[in-house]
C-alpha cells in the first residue's frame, strides 16, 4: 500500500525518515526477533576505580564491534547524589584523538549540557549510615537511601543497572540490550565496522528533503538506551506534546515522542510530533514508588513507549542524535519527592511577581499606543480586572527589535505612566533573529557573537524581518551585548527611560529559521566552543531566554529589584528558573481547548509549572461559547494570557456582549479572588518543585483510577478541586472524586452555592449551565482569598480576605497563606510571612511566622468574612486577638456558618470559639497561660510582639506547616 504522508509528515521527521532514529529502531528490532543475541557492551571489572569519599565508580564499558580486533573503551562514571539520585555518564574514549582536515567542528562528544541545565554542577553526597559499595565478581551493588531501601546492582556483562525499592526490581538500565553508541569511523571504513544488527542508513548524508544544510561533518554519533519500569503502567513528562496526560504506547507508530524544539506550525492535537520545547523527564508511577528518568541530553531525541509488550510493565526505548550518555535515575515512594530531587538538580520555579499571576491580555497586534490605551480603559469600563497589556512584533519599526515604530508609538514612556497608573503592566516581544543591515545585527556580525555557518561565519537566514542573523546566547560575551540592550540608562533609546513595568517576551527561539529544515537552523551551524547546533539544539532556546532574564535582572537592580518576567516559548530542563512558558500557537476549537490540560498537567510533572495556552485559541474565531468556556479555564493556568492571531476578529471579553461577558467577567474576578491561593502555591513549587496545577495522583498516589484522570486537576495544595468544562454544549459533567474524604460544591456560577456534600472515591454527576465552573473544596481546607474587585492585582495588596473552612470528615482543616510584597527579592532576605490555619467543630485559628517587621507592615489587613462549612446550628461564637475578646456577628444559612467581619487582623495570633455559651474571664486566662509566647499588651488594640515571641510562634507555625504539607501531599502524619 501506497504510504500516504501529511502535511507535518512532509515537514518534519518521523522515526523512519530520521537517520539516526531508524538506524537504533532498526537496531533494537533486531534484537527483538533475535532471542539468542548477546549483547557487545560489557563492563570490564579490571576497569573499575572507586573514590569511596566521593561516593564515584569509574570504570571502561567495552563494546565489541565485528570486523575490528580492539573494542572501543567507553569511560564511565556512576555516582550517588543527594536525594537517592544515581547519575551515569559514559564518554567515548578515542574523541581525543579524532583529527578532522579543514574541519572547524569540535569533535568532542557535547557534554555541557548540564552547564545550561543544571542549578548547579556541584552535587553532593550526603554520606548516610545506610549507604554501601559491595563490589562483586560480576557486579558492583550499592545500597543507598535514607534506610538503605534502595539498591543497584550495576552488572558487568552484559553492562545493565537493577534498581531496587526493599528487594523489588522497579527499573532495568539496558534490560532488552538496546545500548547503542554509535562510535567515531572515518566514512571511507564504514561498511567495516558495522555490526550485523546494525543499519548503514543516513550515516554520512542526510537526504530528508534534500537536507542540503547537513553535512553530517561527524558521521553516526548517536546513542540508544532502554530503561524497563517494572510494574508501572503508568510514565509521564517528556514535554512538549499534544497529547494525553499519561503516555501512549508507540511502538505501532512511525513517531515515538519527539523532543526536538521546533516552530511547528498549526500543530496537531492526539500527536507525538515535537513541539516547540522539550524536558527530556519522565516520570514513572505505581502504589508505593516512583521513578525519575532524566534522559540529560540536548540533541534531537526520539522515545519509544512500549506497554503492550508485556501486561504489567512499561518498557522506554531513548535515542538521541549526538553527546555524551548522561542519565540521572531518581527513586523515591511517592511522586512529590521526584519533584524534589529532580528540581535539587536543575532547580525549582523562580517565584513569579504577583501580577504576572494575573490576567495577561495580549493579540497580535495591539496597533497603537492609542489602541493600547483604549483596551486598558476598556477593562475599566466593564470593571474586569487585567494586569498586563502585551506587544506583538508589529509595534518594532521593520520588525528590528530594539525599535519602536515611532508614529504608532510616539511616547512609550507615556503609555507606561498611563498603565502605571493602576498598577499595569507592560510586555514586549523581542526575538532571536535580528535583522540585517541594522546596527543591532551588524554589532553581533562584528563582535563574533552570532550562529554561525559551517565555515565560522555568521550564519544568515530568513525570519519574520527578512533575512537576519541569530545571537548565539551560548556564546560568553552575548551576555553584556544583551544587557546593554535592556539597561536602565539615558543611553539605551530602546528602553533605557522608561519606568520599570516593561517585561519580555521570547517568541521563535526554537530557533525558528523560516528557511531551514524541520524550519530551524541547519544542524552543521556552530556555536560558541565550535559545538555542532546539532549538540545544543534543544537547549538553545533556554540560552535565550535565560540571557533576557540575566539582562533584567541587572536593569532591574538599579530600581527597585523587581523580578523579571520572561515568557519563552522554547524551553529545556531547567527553564523554570528564569522564564513562563506557554503552548504555542493552538487553535480556536474544542479539542485545543481540552488538550490545554494534560499538556499543562505534563509540564507541572516535568518541574516547569508556569505555564498556560493561548485562551481564546491563536488561530481562528471563536465562538462564543467555546471562548466563554476558555475564560473558564483559562483562569486556572498558572499563567493566564489571552492571545490571538493577527488576522482573527478582536475578541476581548466585552466583545461578545452579554451574558458571555458577564460570565467572562466573573471568572476572570474569580481568578483574581484565588490569586492568594496562586501565589501561595508558587511558593511552595519555589521550594519544592511541586506542580501548581496538580494532578490528582498526588494527593492519592494509591489511587491507581486517579492515575488516568487528566481533565481534573487541584490547585496547589489548597484542596480545591477543579473539572472546567470542555466540551460544546455539556448539559452535565462526570467527576472523579479520588478519595474518601468529603468535598463540598464549591461550583462557581449562577447556581446559588449550597456547598452540597459528596465523598468518593468515584464518579459524580452534575448538571451544569453555561455559567458553571465546577469546583469542589476538599474537607480538612481552609482558603483564604480576597473578594472585593480592582482594577489591577497590585491594587489588591492591603485588600481583606475571606476564608472558607471546609471541616474534614475527621472533623478537622487547615491551611496557609503565603505572603510577601510580591514584586522584589526582598522575601530572599525573610521579608514574608506564613499564615497556617487550623479548625475544628468549635474553634478555629491564625498563627503567623515570619519577619517582625515585615509581619508589623501587614498590620491594617483584616479578615473580612469567614464561612464555616458544615456546622450545627450556634447560638454564639467568641473572638480573642491581643488579649482582647468579642463576640462575632454571624449567621447560619443552610447549615453553613458565615461570620461577618470579624474584624481579626492578619498579623498576630487570633482564635475563635464556637462555644454554645459567652467566654468568661477564665476563658480568658486560660487562653493567656496556654500560650505563653504571646506578650499580650491588654492596654493597647496593637500586638506587641517581641522578635523572640515571633521566632517561638515560627517554630510552632513552621511544625504546623510542615504536617500541613505531608497531610496535602497524601502522607497521613
Ligand atoms: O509574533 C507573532 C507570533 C506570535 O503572536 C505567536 O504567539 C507566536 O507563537 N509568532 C508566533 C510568530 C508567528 C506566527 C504565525
Amino acid at each position: 500500500m501506497e504510504k500516504v504522508f501529511g502535511y507535518k509528515d512532509y515537514l518534519f521527521k518521523n522515526c523512519e525518515t530520521s537517520g539516526f532514529c531508524n538506524r537504533n529502531r532498526h537496531f533494537a528490532n533486531n534484537i527483538k526477533e533475535n532471542p539468542n543475541y548477546k549483547s557487545k557492551y560489557a563492563i570490564d571489572p579490571q576497569s573499575i576505580h572507586f573514590k569511596s569519599e566521593d561516593f564515584i565508580v569509574n570504570g571502561n564499558i567495552l563494546k565489541e564491534v565485528e570486523g575490528i580486533n580492539e573494542d572501543i573503551v567507553l569511560p564511565f562514571e556512576l555516582s550517588l547524589l543527594d536525594k537517592n539520585n544515581i547519575r551515569i555518564k559514559v564518554d567515548e574514549e578515542q574523541r581525543k584523538k579524532i583529527n578532522l582536515k579543514n574541519k572547524l567542528v569540535n569533535t568532542d562528544r557535547y557534554n555541557e549540557t548540564p552547564n545550561w541545565s543544571f542549578q548547579s554542577l556541584n552535587l553532593s553526597y550526603e554520606n548516610r549510615s545506610g549507604t554501601k559499595y559491595d563490589q562483586q565478581k560480576d557486579r558492583l551493588v550499592i545500597e543507598y537511601g535514607t534506610k538503605g531501601q534502595y539498591k543497584a546492582e550495576v552488572l558487568y556483562n552484559p553492562f545493565k543497572i537493577i534498581v531496587y525499592h526493599d528487594e523489588e526490581i522497579q527499573f532495568i538500565v539496558n534490560d532488552r540490550n538496546f545500548l547503542n553508541y554509535e562510535h567515531w569511523r572515518p566514512e571511507s571504513s564504514n561498511a567495516a565496522h558495522l555490526s550485523s544488527e546494525e543499519s548503514d542508513f543516513n550515516m554520512f548524508h542526510d537526504d530528508f528533503h534534500d537536507s542540503r544544510n547537513d553535512r553530517i561533518p561527524l558521521g553516526p554519533e548517536s546513542i540508544g538506551l532502554d530503561f524497563t519500569f517494572e510494574g508501572f503502567k503508568h510514565v509521564y513528562g517528556i514535554p512538549e506534546h499534544a497529547d494525553d496526560f499519561n503516555l501512549k504506547d508507540t511502538t505501532d507508530s512511525d513517531l515515538p515522542y519527539r523532543l526536538f524544539n521546533v516552530d511547528i506550525f498549526e500543530y496537531e492535537t492526539n500527536s507525538r510530533m515535537p513541539m516547540y520545547g522539550s524536558i527530556p523527564f519522565l516520570m514513572g508511577l505505581k502504589p508505593g514508588v516512583s521513578i525519575g528518568l532524566f534522559w540529560i541530553n540536548s540533541a534531537d531525541t526520539f522515545v519509544d513507549i512500549d506497554k503492550t509488550s508485556s501486561d504489567k510493565d512499561t518498557k522506554t526505548h531513548w535515542i538521541s542524535e549526538n553527546g555524551i550518555l548522561d542519565v540521572m535515575i531518581m527513586i523515591a515512594e511517592n511522586p512529590w519527592d521526584i519533584n524534589e530531587s529532580y528540581g535539587a538538580i536543575t532547580g525549582y520555579v523562580q517565584l513569579p511577581q504577583l501580577f504576572s499571576l494575573g490576567y495577561h491580555q495580549c493579540r497580535w497586534n495591539y496597533n497603537d499606543e492609542k489602541d493600547v490605551l483604549e483596551i486598558n480603559s476598556l477593562f475599566d469600563k466593564h470593571q474586569i480586572p487585567y494586569d498586563v497589556i502585551w506587544l506583538d512584533v508589529e509595534y518594532a519599526d521593520a520588525k528590528k527589535y530594539f525599535t519602536w515604530q515611532t508614529e504608532k508609538f510616539p511616547n512609550p514612556e507615556r503609555m507606561l505612566a498611563e498603565l502605571d497608573h493602576t498598577g499595569r503592566n507592560l510586555v514586549v516581544i523581542i526575538d532571536t533573529h535580528l535583522k540585517t543591515d541594522y546596527h543591532i545585527s551588524d554589532q553581533v556580525e562584528k563582535e563574533r557573537i552570532s550562529i554561525n555557518d559551517p565555515h565560522n561565519n555568521t550564519f544568515h537566514g530568513q525570519c519574520w524581518p527578512g533575512e537576519s542573523v541569530w545571537i548565539d546566547t551560548m556564546n560568553p560575551n552575548s551576555q553584556s551585548f544583551w544587557d546593554k540592550q535592556f539597561e536602565y540608562s539615558t543611553d539605551n533609546e530602546f528602553m533605557g527611560k522608561l519606568s520599570t513595568n516593561i517585561y519580555i517576551w521570547n517568541d521563535m527561539n526554537e530557533p525558528s529559521v523560516f528557511d531551514g529544515i524541520e524550519t530551524t537552523s541547519p544542524r552543521d551551524n556552530l556555536h560558541y566552543g565550535d559545538w555542532e547546533h546539532r549538540s545544543v539544539h534543544n537547549v538553545f532556546g533556554l540560552t535565550f531566554h535565560e540571557a533576557t532574564y540575566n539582562s533584567l535582572i541587572k536593569r532591574l537592580s538599579t530600581t527597585d529589584r523587581q523580578r523579571p518576567f520572561v515568557l519563552t516559548r522554547s524551553y529545556f530542563a531547567g527553564s523554570q528558573r528564569t522564564a513562563a512558558m506557554w503552548t504555542g500557537d493552538n487553535m480556536s476549537k474544542w479539542e485545543y481547548l481540552k488538550v490545554s490540560i494534560p499538556m499543562l498537567l505534563t509540564s507541572g510533572v516535568a518541574g516547569m509549572p508556569f505555564g498556560g495556552a493561548d485562551v481564546g485559541g491563536f488561530f481562528g474565531d471563536p465562538a462564543k461559547d467555546l471562548l466563554t468556556r476558555w475564560y473558564q479555564t483559562g483562569i486556572w493556568y498558572p499563567f493566564f494570557r489571552a492571545h490571538a492571531h493577527i488576522d482573527s476578529r478582536r475578541r476581548e471579553p466585552w466583545v461578545a456582549g452579554d451574558p458571555y461577558t458577564s460570565i467572562m467577567r466573573d471568572a476572570i474576578r474569580l481568578r483574581y479572588s484565588l490569586l492568594p491561593i496562586f501565589y501561595t502555591s508558587f511558593y511552595e513549587s519555589s521550594i519544592s518543585g511541586y506542580p501548581v496545577l496538580k494532578p490528582l495522583f498526588y494527593e492519592t498516589p494509591d489511587n491507581l483510577e486517579s492515575y488516568d484522570i487528566e481533565d481534573q486537576f487541584f490547585l496547589g495544595n489548597s484542596g480545591l478541586l477543579v473539572k472546567p468544562v470542555t466540551e460544546e454544549d455539556a448539559k452535565h459533567i462526570d467527576i472523579y472524586l479520588p478519595d474518601e474524604e468529603v468535598y463540598y460544591d464549591y461550583t462557581s456560577g449562577n447556581i446559588s452555592n449550597t456547598f452540597q456534600k459528596f465523598s468518593g472515591p468515584g464518579f459524580i454527576s452534575k448538571s451544569v449551565e453555561l455559567s458553571d465552573i465546577p469546583i469542589l473544596l476538599k474537607g480538612g481546607s481552609i482558603i483564604a482569598k480576597k473578594d472585593r474587585y480592582r482594577r489591577s492585582s497590585k491594587l489588591m495588596a492591603r485588600d481583606p480576605y475571606t476564608l472558607t473552612v471546609a471541616l474534614g470528615s475527621s472533623g478537622k482543616a487547615i491551611g496557609n497563606l503565603y505572603i510577601d510584597d510580591g514584586e522584589t527579592f526582598n522575601y530572599k532576605q525573610g521579608e514574608y510571612a506564613n499564615i497556617y490555619f487550623t479548625a475544628t467543630s468549635d474553634s478555629i485559628k491564625g498563627e503567623i511566622s515570619g519577619d517582625v517587621g515585615y509581619i508589623r507592615s501587614l498590620d491594617d489587613i483584616y479578615i473580612e468574612k469567614i464561612i464555616v462549612l458544615n456546622v450545627e446550628d450556634l447560638s454564639y461564637i467568641g473572638i480573642k486577638q491581643d488579649g482582647s475578646q468579642w463576640e462575632a456577628n454571624f449567621r447560619n444559612i443552610d447549615g453553613n456558618l458565615i461570620i461577618e467581619n470579624p474584624k481579626i487582623k492578619l498579623s498576630s495570633e487570633w482564635a475563635i470559639e464556637m462555644h454554645e455559651t459567652k467566654f468568661t474571664e477564665s476563658d480568658l486566662k486560660n487562653s493567656k497561660n496556654s500560650n505563653k509566647s504571646l506578650k499580650l499588651d491588654t492596654k493597647s488594640s496593637s500586638p506587641s510582639l517581641s522578635p523572640t515571641a515571633i521566632t517561638y510562634t515560627g517554630i510552632i507555625a513552621l511544625v504546623i506547616g510542615l504536617i500541613f504539607y505531608k497531610l496535602r501531599s497524601g502522607v497521613r502524619v
